[in-house]
């Protein structure tokens, strides 16, 4: 019975390690045709950081789930882009830039933070 026990406690262990430090959200989406979703709650964009191609038209699909103000708007810097998102329904944004580089985007208050990279 202890040894189940033990058992037991070691995968909780091993779950807990894998959840907290082993497992990391995706991080470079990159678009396969289809929208590129990005989530946003718990004050992150997930994924955070963005690759698309230079030219190419890219859907970026905003789904909000964070009901706080802050969580409002997106914009990106450098791309003339600003945004309200709706609680709770995907904003689809459409993003075509021939100028490759980094393009931060963020909250209103700079809180959320992500990156675009076009490369
Ligand atoms: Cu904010």
């Amino acid at each position: 019975m202890s040894i189940l026990v033990n058992l037991l406690g070691l995968g909780a262990i091993a779950f807990v390690i894998y959840w907290f430090w082993l497992w990391r959200p995706q991080n470079a989406a990159r678009s396969a045709g289809g929208a590129i979703e990005i989530t946003v709650a718990d004050g992150v964009y997930s994924p955070n950081h963005i690759e698309i191609p230079a030219g190419e038209s890219v859907t970026l699909r905003f789904l909000r789930k964070d009901p706080s103000p802050c969580a409002a708007m997106v914009i990106f810097d450098g791309l003339n882009i600003s945004e309200e998102l709706p609680v709770g329904h995907a904003k689809d944004i459409r993003i075509q830039t021939q100028e490759k580089g980094v393009y931060k985007f963020n909250c209103q208050m700079n809180m959320y933070q992500g990156s675009l990279k076009v490369v």
